[in-house]
């Protein structure tokens, strides 16, 4: 058997073949600086990254108004190009049922975790869904109060270990998850809900287009996107495990995708 031919050494005098890309390069033009102190694996950055490119790409840079929760995801509020208003735990909702009524011509959107929303903000986002407030709400649903240690939320999985269900989450101990959307979807002023995930590169891009119709559908109430995003930390998961199990967790019970759309006509095959 003969050996393969040798692949010819270049000297590095001889100027690469296509052009080098830094990371910068790939950093969307509404987040200012691609550094953050996130954990590596963490998928809020993901999400945060859907929700801004999103932004740009319908052009509503300079109409929107993002009112951040308080969760992991807040330290991006710094780092994002466009106007940012910071609410107390739970309340976006209500900031931004404030802002939309005041400013009507804004494009008025949340970004929350599912501890802020569901945990600590459960009647604002619902009664702000009922009364169809044109916003466009975005949860960042990791399952677990990451920012504080990884404790167990409303919407932590059965069965999952978590700070505080260190054997797993038992229905008659902790009771039963709350599915957000699911809640939403049956009230009348919801136009649009959906849920999307950033644990693989087809759920981004599946999530990407969520987002967009989110923005487009608050022009006529209440949208909201469910985003189930990993946090190896607080799940006590390898890194490079965790997207893995978000599928087997969280994904396993959960369909993604449009949850209700009332904005567009219904398709009669
Ligand atoms: C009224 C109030 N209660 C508690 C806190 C403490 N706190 C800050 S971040 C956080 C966890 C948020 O969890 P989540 O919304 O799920 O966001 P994540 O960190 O998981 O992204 C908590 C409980 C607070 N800041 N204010
Ligand atoms: S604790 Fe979880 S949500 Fe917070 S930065 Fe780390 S991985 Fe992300
Ligand atoms: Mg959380």
């Amino acid at each position: 058997m003969t050996d393969p031919p040798a692949l010819p050494i270049l000297p590095t005098i001889t100027p690469p073949s296509c052009p080098a890309t830094v990371v910068h390069d790939h950093t969307p033009a509404l987040i200012n600086t691609g550094a953050h102190q996130l954990c590596p694996g963490c998928g809020e950055p993901v999400a945060l990254r859907a929700l801004v490119e999103a932004v740009a790409q319908l052009g509503l840079t300079r109409s929107s108004v993002a009112v951040f929760g308080i969760g992991c995801y807040t330290a991006f509020s710094n780092n994002l190009d466009i106007e940012v208003v910071q609410a107390l735990h739970g309340r976006a909702p209500s900031v931004a049922t404030g802002l939309v009524r005041a400013r009507p011509e804004l494009t008025v959107l949340t970004v929350q975790g599912d501890g802020d929303m569901v945990n600590e903000g459960l009647q604002e986002v619902l009664h702000t869904a009922a009364r169809g407030e044109r916003i466009a709400c975005f949860m960042l649903d990791n399952g677990v109060f990451g920012e504080t240690g990884g404790h167990m939320t409303a919407t932590t999985p059965l069965g999952q270990r978590t700070k505080n269900t260190l054997d797993g989450r038992d229905a008659a101990r902790h009771g039963l998850p709350i599915e957000l959307s699911d809640l939403v979807a049956r009230l009348d002023g919801a136009v649009y809900v959906a849920r999307g995930a950033v644990n693989s590169a087809v759920n981004v891009h599946r999530t990407s287009k969520l987002v967009r119709q989110a923005l487009r559908a608050r022009q006529h109430g209440f949208a909201l996107v469910e985003i189930l995003t990993m946090c190896p930390t607080g799940w006590f998961v390898d890194t490079t495990d965790a997207p893995a199990h978000l599928d087997t967790t969280r994904g396993a019970g959960q369909v993604l995708g449009v949850v209700k759309d009332t904005t567009r006509p219904l398709q009669v095959n």
